[in-house]
């Protein structure tokens, strides 16, 4: 083990010291850091799906909604030649691989190796549907939706984790390696790959938030899910206040010595480094994105479709669509706006974006036709003849149709009831090349923490909401420019090549790599 006395997670490192995170950086830090060991990134979901085009007999392909693959992916890209072990679920998946499950992308260019592994249905229910999604989701987000656990699922759950090591385990041989597990899904991985391994330097980020002690402690799988992580060398969470909260929840249900100070837990002999790095996008390629010519014609056609140009004000809601992100809470909001402000009628509409997701839960067919239904009564409550308030559109959309919808939104509002970090609001003020555009902002995101110049919003508090709203729209120009400058300057320091590099170079330091 080396001294950690000059790795103190919170400082800013010597590297990033040096200045900006660019992709260049990053890659030229894991060129030195990766060169005896390589990098295997594993998490539940993959970062490109295959598909079947019957008609034209080919095999296509696209990258699936969700924060985590929207962050990794560019990061592997920039790192080149790793390893990411996913579970695969396009129906051209198995076509697309070769016999070990192996195939290179991105597909157009390829950069690093996508590994996938397949669940059993059973597996799939109990492990992913179940113990992960009804059970962990809901019990580290405070959402008044009460988390189900049982045996069977926590029998998948841990059947599937095992699967997950062995695949990163087959992947490296006997090599040495750095493994980066990813999120809730994947608990107990570190653990598996250290019974197998001792020697492995193993990092485990935590994507969403980590609940208080008293809330955690009614998981009754509770003990074995933190003997799983503590035997990663490093977890990372995006807030300093999900760290504190799991040192707290360490020191309430296990025997372990627990260093505040330094941000560390000794249990068994084995130490464990607990950092906060806030995750983040890639602002130079949204940037790019923005600027192009395919997202200036996307403009023109969602201009077109939605009949944008009759309107003073477009306000955007864009979430994969989870009972966690507030979205009935922020349609309640405009309900209250229109009533306070009937002046506003036909001067603005709501475009609320997002596909379905994880609809086998009751949890998200109830919210589904919660939202169904709450746009309509808004609408009809406020309608006229040839307008209504709410637009709700469900199709999926690429990168480039992200980036026309958050230039044409003048005010974006992201309005999670709780969030680990939120992207689409770093997103927002990435693709905001024109420097202009308002971000209202639920302070229970993590992404509050960096962003005051947003105007932040308890999404419970329906009259403080609309409020906001009206000052939103209300804000005069100069200071809406004032404000997105500061926003761009901070998500444009705080990249995510700085959430990666940080967060690989405290595992170098963990692991006896000096980092540059
Ligand atoms: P998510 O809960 O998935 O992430 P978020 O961080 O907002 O939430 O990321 C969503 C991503 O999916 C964004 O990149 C967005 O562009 C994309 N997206 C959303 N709706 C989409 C749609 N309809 N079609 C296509 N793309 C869509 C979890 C945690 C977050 C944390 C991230 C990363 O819940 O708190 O920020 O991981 O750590």
């Amino acid at each position: 083990m080396v001294d950690h006395d000059s790795a103190y997670p919170v400082q800013p490192t010597e590297s990033t010291q040096l200045g900006l995170w660019t992709q260049e950086r990053l890659r030229s830090v894991a060129r030195e850091l990766f060169v005896d060991a390589p990098l295997v990134v594993v998490s539940n979901r993959e970062p490109y799906l295959h598909h079947i085009d019957e008609k034209n007999n080919n095999l296509t392909w696209r990258r699936p909604p969700g924060g985590l693959v929207s962050a990794l992916d560019p990061v592997m890209q920039a790192i080149e030649g790793g390893v990411w072990v996913a579970q695969g679920v396009g129906e051209g998946d198995r076509t697309a691989v070769d016999a070990s499950g192996r195939v290179p992308v991105p597909p157009d260019n390829p950069a690093y190796t996508l590994k996938r592994i397949w669940l059993e249905q059973a597996e799939i229910e109990g492990y992913y549907e179940g113990f992960s999604n009804e059970g962990l989701w809901p019990l580290c987000h405070v959402v008044f939706h009460r988390p189900r656990f049982n045996a069977s699922d926590w029998k998948h759950y841990q059947t599937v984790n095992r699967r997950f090591a062995d695949a990163v385990l087959e992947e490296i041989g006997g090599k040495p390696a750095f493994v980066w597990v990813q999120d809730y899904h994947l608990c107990l991985v570190p653990h598996y790959l250290r019974q197998a391994r001792p020697d492995l330097t193993i990092g485990i980020s935590w994507h969403i938030p980590w609940p208080n002690p008293e809330i955690f402690r009614t998981c009754p799988y509770g003990v074995q899910l933190l003997e799983g992580l503590l035997a990663a060398d490093v977890i990372g969470f995006h807030i300093r206040y999900h760290g504190n909260n799991f040192l707290a929840t360490v020191e309430q249900e296990l025997e372990a010595r627990l260093d505040r100070e330094r941000s560390r837990v000794v249990r068994s002999g084995h130490e464990t480094l607990i950092v906060d790095i806030p995750i983040s996008v890639d602002t130079d390629e949204e940037e790019e994105v923005a600027r192009s010519q395919e997202a200036a014609d996307q403009m023109e056609h969602f201009q077109v479709l939605f009949n944008l140009e009759r309107y003073d004000h477009v306000l955007l809601g864009l979430d994969r669509f989870d009972y966690t992100k507030g979205i009935p809470e922020r349609l309640m909001a405009l309900d209250h706006l229109l009533q306070d402000h009937p002046e506003y009628k036909e001067k603005l509409v709501f475009l609320q974006v997002g596909e379905v997701s994880r609809m086998q839960i009751p949890h998200y067919q109830e919210l589904n036709q919660e939202v169904e239904q709450l746009t309509q009564e808004i609408n009809d409550r406020h309608r006229t003849t040839d307008w209504v308030p709410i637009i709700l559109w469900r199709e999926p959309i690429d990168r480039a149709d992200l980036m026309a919808l958050y230039q044409l939104a003048d005010i974006c509002v992201v309005s999670s009831l709780h969030d680990g970090m939120n992207l689409v609001a770093k997103e927002y003020i990435a693709s905001r090349v024109d420097e202009t555009g308002v971000l209202v902002l639920s302070k229970f995101t993590g992404a509050a923490r960096e962003l005051p110049d947003a105007l932040l919003i308890n999404p419970y508090d329906a009259d403080d909401f609309a409020k906001k709203l009206d000052q939103a729209i209300q804000m005069p120009k100069a200071q809406k420019a004032d404000r997105m400058r500061r926003m761009r300057r901070v998500v444009r320091q705080n990249n995510i090549y700085a959430w990666a590099g940080r967060f690989l170079q405290e595992m170098a330091r963990s692991g006896g790599v000096e980092a540059r």
